[in-house]
């Protein structure tokens, strides 16, 4: 088997105004969609960041996977590290998309094109993609609530308003979580946090508790407090979390919390490559990683991060950015293959409008609070050619090209200024 053609579409989908420690979501999210046909007429499928500096790399690899067998990843790699030294460096992207770390571009584009030859192989053989990362240790993979605090609508919003409505009080939250979780069935419920003061965030926990007794909990505000303040924050949180997620900045930051108060942290922050797991390690600054095979190298090396947070004694759970169903299904494969994840993973898929789906037959189903691997061949999804040439257009027509949550913050609060910890 050789691959015979590689398509890589830029599109666009809308996203709410949703707030972060950054400032706001634009009013678009960008993705990539990845379409390899190989010489027997198969098609895997994957899904990346959509930005610039990773679509021009992205698209100049097209191309070159001409000829390569599907099955030869070290190939792949070398391909992807060639193109990678002969484009010219990526600049910083946005603070809170780990992917976008300009010494990530090898990882990001290995793992899109991986993902499309992973599920190319398990086509051919007829198999799920969980398949040909050795087998399903879980067939119903679990995902969490993923609550944002958030605007009723963006500033000169070229579309009306979402229906989740305007979450910026613990009431307002509390219902945000009590339509996710009516409508996924979600068992575990995280906040996004680092937007407001850090009293009113904690307030919403502790609304959420009390609304949802028993429902694992987590605050995640993005490294946006102090050390001091998130310190003050876990005295007050210490029996209500599961973890605490990115509360203070840096390995030396957590590490410190972790020694002062023994709660367990996670991150997506501190550490997003094997040389920070090891400093990780040795300042015991992490217990739980988030893992995303977007930028992580992938779905086997997402194994390999599993394996090595099994062998130093870490949780594991997932990280998300905003992304479609091709992602979802690539994370739920690779999260049915991880024997130890510990958590259930985070998803923003909940946020996408119906009708914004690549995938045929439209949104995948969340039920019970899971993602379902069938034994449908490869990822078990396929593209809706008039959905991706929508959102294609939708794409060329808008003039976002790179994630900037700082600058739409500043549409609505031209002061406004990324200020880490801002608490
Ligand atoms: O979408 O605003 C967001 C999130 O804050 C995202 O950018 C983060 O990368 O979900 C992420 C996280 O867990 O930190
Ligand atoms: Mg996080």
């Amino acid at each position: 088997m050789k691959i015979r053609h590689v398509t890589v579409t830029p599109i666009a989908f809308k996203d709410p105004p949703l707030l972060n420690a950054s400032g706001i979501h634009e009013p678009y999210a960008l993705r990539s969609i990845i379409e390899i046909e190989s010489d027997n007429g198969l098609v895997g499928l994957g899904e990346s960041y959509g930005d610039a500096p990773v679509l021009t790399v992205l698209q100049s690899l097209a191309s070159e996977l001409v000829g390569l067998d599907p099955f030869d990843l070290n190939g792949l790699r070398a391909r992807v590290t060639a193109a990678v030294g002969r484009a010219k460096p990526a600049s910083a992207g946005a603070e809170l998309a780990p992917g976008s770390h300009p010494g990530k571009q090898v990882a990001n584009a290995y793992s899109a094109f991986e993902v499309a030859l992973l599920d190319l192989q398990a086509r051919h053989l007829g198999a799920p993609l969980v398949d040909v990362l050795g087998g399903a240790v879980r067939t119903q993979v679990p995902f969490s609530a993923y609550l944002f605090l958030k605007y009723r609508e963006h500033i000169d919003s070229p579309y009306p308003p979402d229906d989740w409505g305007e979450a910026l009080t613990p009431e307002q939250i509390v219902r945000q979580a009590r339509r996710m979780i009516d409508q996924n069935g979600f068992e575990s419920i995280k906040l996004k946090a680092g937007a407001l003061e850090p009293d009113a965030e904690v307030a919403c926990i502790k609304a959420l508790k009390r609304a949802f007794p028993g429902r694992g909990l987590r605050i995640d505000p993005n490294g946006n407090w102090s050390l001091e303040t998130a310190l003050r924050v876990a005295a007050l949180l210490r029996d209500d979390l599961e973890y605490y997620e990115d509360p203070t900045p840096g390995l030396e930051g957590m590490a410190e919390l972790h020694r002062r108060t023994g709660l367990p942290l996670a991150t997506n922050m501190v550490v997003t490559d094997f040389s920070e797991f090891r400093r990780s390690v040795e300042l015991d600054s992490v217990q739980i990683v988030l893992a995303d095979h977007h930028y992580w190298g992938g779905l086997r090396d997402t194994q390999t991060l599993a394996r090595m947070c099994d062998t130093f004694g870490l949780g594991v759970s997932m990280h998300s950015n905003s992304h479609l169903g091709i992602s979802l299904m690539a994370m739920s494969h690779v999260a049915a293959a991880v024997p130890n994840l510990t958590y259930a993973c985070d998803t923003h898929y909940p946020w996408q409008e119906d009708d914004e789906e690549v995938i045929a037959g439209g949104k995948l189903p969340i039920r019970n609070g899971c993602v379902t691997i069938t034994k449908a061949p490869g990822l078990g999804v396929e593209i809706d050619h008039g959905q991706l040439r929508k959102l294609h257009e939708l794409f060329l027509s808008i003039d976002i090209r790179q994630r900037d949550d700082v600058r739409q913050m500043r549409r609505y609060k031209p002061e406004w200024k990324q200020v880490k910890p801002r608490y």
